[in-house]
């Protein structure tokens, strides 16, 4: 591990920031959340475990991002709809990401359904009511993000199909669309990097790319199969901000990897999973799942990451 690679993000001291103790009803577990801004608080979509096994996602609000949050009474999202069948397993880590142009949230889940995980996107205001675009990509498909505005007239998304043929690991692609609802022009974007490395076998958008002087920055997660199960770890990359389907930069070497035990022990051990940051000034506040278990907290200053990105890259696309 290079020097400086684990000091650019900074764990909360609080953490776990959010368990599913802060529920205001009975429920296995909270994490992988989704983030927004929303009349000055930070909101949280969270996936929530419910005690049947089928997951669900929930509101949750907090004026400083760190405590006191106060949790709706009732899923946001629910499974269980007759016109959305393709959620019958359960709906699962959503991706925000603020459209200024739409004047909305466009929200890229994961829709369980009876034939595989499938993308699906949902548009809200507020928070409050929420509309169903329903899937817009067919199962084994899933961790896809929005770019929060079109780049030469469409609409971007970044998603993880995986393929059928086993031993194929699972890579990032980008699509295109001009209405949020026809997706095409899929082209491999990212791809996991196989043997050897700690990205190997799979890998997935983990928060909405984020818009930088440099280039959009891009955090993924990638997997690598170890002898006692899948470790999930976290890296950067960096794509071309006119023309996203290039990757100006990528780290050889992942920044965050579960070390601390709400992150080494829970349901899933060995997971650090985000789906969503903001960014506050020059601060990144990134909110990651724990161990498939709780709710943690890292925040890191976008300069010394895009310095860090910029001078340790091995790879130059
Ligand atoms: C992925 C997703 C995530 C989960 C992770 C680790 O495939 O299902 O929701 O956090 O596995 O179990």
């Amino acid at each position: 591990m290079m020097a400086g690679t684990m000091d650019l993000f900074h764990r909360h001291p609080d953490n776990p920031i959010l368990t599913v103790r802060a529920l205001p009803y009975a429920a296995g577990a909270v994490f992988n959340p989704g983030v927004a801004e929303v009349d000055g608080e930070t909101l949280l979509l969270m996936r929530v475990e419910d005690l049947g096994g089928r997951s669900h996602l929930t509101c949750a609000r907090s004026r400083d991002g760190i405590g006191n949050w106060q949790v709706d009474a009732a899923p946001a999202l629910s499974p269980g709809l007759k016109a959305h069948p393709e959620e019958a397993w359960g709906v699962e880590d959503a991706r925000i990401t603020r459209i200024e142009e739409r004047a909305e949230w466009v929200i890229a889940y994961t829709a369980y359904s009876e034939c595989g995980p499938l993308v699906s996107l949902a548009t809200t205001r507020d928070f409050r009511s929420f509309q169903r675009l329903g899937p817009a990509l067919p199962p084994e498909n899933k961790n896809a993000a929005l770019f929060p505005r079109r780049i030469g007239g469409r609409y971007c998304m970044l998603h993880r199909p995986v393929p059928a043929m086993p031993g194929i690991p699972a890579h990032i692609w980008i699509s295109y669309s001009p209405d949020l609802r026809a997706w095409g022009e899929h082209r491999l974007l990212l791809p996991a990097r196989g043997p050897g490395f700690w990205d190997a076998d799979k890998i997935g958008i983990a928060a909405p790319p984020l818009a930088s002087p440099e280039g959009w920055l891009l955090l993924y997660h990638g997997v690598r199969r170890m002898g006692a199960g899948d470790v999930y770890r976290l890296g950067l990359a960096l794509l071309d901000l006119d023309d996203p389907s290039r990757v100006i930069r990528r780290l050889d070497h992942w920044i965050i990897g579960p070390q601390l035990p709400y992150e080494r022990t829970g349901d899933t051990p060995n997971v650090v999973f985000p789906c969503g940051w903001i960014l506050e000034g020059d601060e990144i506040r990134l909110y990651y799942g724990a161990a498939d278990t709780c709710i943690a907290l890292a925040s890191a200053s976008l300069k010394k990451v895009l310095d860090y990105l910029l001078n340790e890259s091995s790879m130059e696309a």
